[in-house]
């Protein structure tokens, strides 16, 4: 496994404010927020690999994931720097049924916000029928769908059935991200796209629109 970088470790090992600290000094130096997003990543991967290993227990993994909305939160205003004029497109998103994480999630969010998509965000643990009843309401042009455990491959199934039955496959695009998804997921349960980033989310969406 390549080595950790400074950032990445902090995270892995839940210091907070070592990882406060070197967030604002990557910040300073002119690191793009992406760049030093992309670290933090790492660090949560780290982190499950590490709960997976019972190194750690699920405080930490709790804690990890307070410290990483706690950078989000830092690194927001840089990347909505990169705003477009405009609205490029609507898209919804939400973490599939019974899945409660969303720090993926909210970072597609924030990419698509930051490429100037009005998003209606669905929140976790979403059933099928809110995510039909947001298309039909909101007209968007994609629908992303983060799906973190294994567990919850049945719940991306059900919402695209539930989209197909309601008459509005034909409508949107459907993507699939989140550390569970793959594009064998994507390909079984017939969304558009997978994607492995939330910046790849973002890019796709903005291809969509003519804004890629
Ligand atoms: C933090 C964390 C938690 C936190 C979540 C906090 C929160 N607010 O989200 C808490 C403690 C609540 C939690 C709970 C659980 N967790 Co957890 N968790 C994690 C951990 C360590 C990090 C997840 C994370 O935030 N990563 C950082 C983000 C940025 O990465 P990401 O979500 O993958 O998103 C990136 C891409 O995937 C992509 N993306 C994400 N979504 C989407 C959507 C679209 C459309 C696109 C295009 C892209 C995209 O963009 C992001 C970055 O570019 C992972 C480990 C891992 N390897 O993922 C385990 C992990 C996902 N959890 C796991 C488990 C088992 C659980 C629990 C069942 C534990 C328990 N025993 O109770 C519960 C389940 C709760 C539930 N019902 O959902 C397992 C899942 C195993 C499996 N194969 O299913 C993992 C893999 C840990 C492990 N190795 O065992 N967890």
């Amino acid at each position: 496994m390549a080595e950790l970088s400074q950032l990445a470790e902090a995270v892995a090992g839940v210091r907070e404010p070592e990882v406060k600290a070197l967030v604002q000094e990557k910040l300073q130096a002119g690191v793009p927020a992406p760049d030093v997003l992309a670290e933090c990543n790492q660090g949560m991967i780290e982190l499950g690999n590490r709960f997976a290993r019972e190194e750690c227990f699920l405080p930490e993994l709790m804690f990890g994931g307070m410290v990483m909305k706690t950078v989000m939160a830092e690194l927001q205003p840089h990347l909505d720097g990169v705003q477009t004029k405009g609205t490029a497109g609507i898209a919804v998103l939400g973490s599939v049924q019974h899945d409660v994480h969303d720090i993926g999630k909210d970072l597609v969010v924030m990419m698509l916000r930051g490429s100037g998509f009005e998003v209606v965000d669905l929140g976790v643990d979403v059933p099928p029928a809110k995510f039909v009843d947001a298309i039909r309401e909101h007209r968007p042009q994609v629908v992303g769908m983060s799906v973190l455990l294994t567990t919850c491959y049945r719940s991306v199934t059900e919402t695209v059935d539930a989209i197909k039955a309601a008459g509005l496959r034909d409508q949107v695009k459907l993507m699939v991200g989140g550390a569970a998804a793959s594009s064998l997921l994507a390909e079984k349960t017939g969304c558009d796209f997978y994607g492995k980033t939330a910046v790849d989310g973002a890019k796709y969406a903005g291809g969509l629109v003519g804004a890629g």
